[in-house]
């Protein structure tokens, strides 16, 4: 969004602002609110309030007020707290490695693909491994897309296929050897015990094994996939929470064209 209102930043109201030293706002500039739920194992009451305050400060939280609190069920309660935080960043000190491409509407994918390759582009997506999530996948792939974005499906000039879930990491490289893969795109949504990374792992080496590693272009996607995580792993791209189709389009059919991919 670009222009009017939108372009403004925090800085053009309220000169207090210090970029390099910015805190939570909760309603008055640098105030460092922070609001907090967790749960203590302990009996709702007073000596369960005190703790979860004591909680909030041993966090480096200042003023710890709790706001609402409920019993559970026996022994443990449920807790929303404020605090203020003293701690800051350096907001201009950050950088957020990024994929570089344009990103363009499904026509104007569409009509890249025309003139810069001339043939339909295969994408073959899959939750590969245990992972038993589908909807992140289907989101990019789906004929009606996610938020108003269509999905792959609705390209005139993608193939798309998604195998589902669970699919065993061998099996996804035999199927997108079979359909002549150009881009295989990954998805991980469960991170505990850093299974996404073993699995992510273990598929790249395959694909090395067996000299496939070039052939394809390698995309992982999921709500706690970064693009630099990606590209630690060895993938070609990463995405995160709010992707949709044209963001992995537009990657694919650039990258496709900047190898020479035909
Ligand atoms: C629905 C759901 C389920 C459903 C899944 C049904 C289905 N058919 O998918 C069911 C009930 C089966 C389920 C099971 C489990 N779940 Co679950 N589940 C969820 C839930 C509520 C929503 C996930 C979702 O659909 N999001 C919506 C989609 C659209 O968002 P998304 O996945 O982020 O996708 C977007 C982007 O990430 C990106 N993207 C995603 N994939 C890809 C791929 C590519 C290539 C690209 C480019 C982009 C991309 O694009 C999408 C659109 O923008 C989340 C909590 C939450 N609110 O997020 C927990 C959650 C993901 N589940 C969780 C867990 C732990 C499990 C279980 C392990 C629970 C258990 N103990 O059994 C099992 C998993 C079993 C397994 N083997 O995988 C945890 C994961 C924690 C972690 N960090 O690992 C979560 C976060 C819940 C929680 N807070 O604890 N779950």
């Amino acid at each position: 969004m670009s222009g009017g209102l939108y372009s403004m930043s925090a800085k053009d109201f309220d000169k207090t602002l210090d970029l390099t030293k910015i805190k939570p706002y909760g309603d008055t500039m640098n105030d460092g609110k922070v609001q907090l739920s967790f749960t203590l194992p302990v009996p709702f009451g007073d000596e369960a309030i005190e703790a979860a305050k004591q909680m909030v400060k041993s966090f480096g939280l200042e003023n710890p007020q709790v706001v609402y609190y409920r019993e559970l069920t026996n022994g443990f309660t449920f807790f929303n707290c404020y605090g203020s935080a003293t701690q800051t960043v350096d907001y201009t000190s950050i950088h957020v490695p990024k994929v570089e491409s344009n990103t363009m509407d499904m026509h104007e994918t569409d009509d890249y693909i025309r003139e810069h390759i001339g043939r339909k582009v295969v994408v073959v997506g899959a939750s590969t491994g245990t992972d038993a999530h589908t909807v992140g996948i289907d989101a990019i792939r789906n004929m009606k897309g996610y938020a108003g974005h269509s999905g792959l499906e609705r390209y005139d000039m993608i193939e798309a296929y998604n195998l589902g879930s669970q699919v065993p990491n061998e099996e996804f490289i035999a199927k997108g050897i079979e359909l002549k893969a150009d881009a295989l795109l990954v998805s991980q949504t469960v991170t505990q015990k850093d299974v996404h990374i073993q699995n992510l792992t273990h598929l790249v080496e395959l694909m090395e094994a067996e000299g496939l590693r070039d052939r394809m272009i390698l995309v992982c996607g999921g709500p706690r996939i970064t693009h630099e995580l990606a590209k630690e792993l060895g993938y070609d791209a990463g995405f995160g929470m709010n992707t949709y189709a044209d963001d992995v389009a537009s990657y694919v059919v650039q990258e496709m064209v900047n190898r020479g991919m035909k």
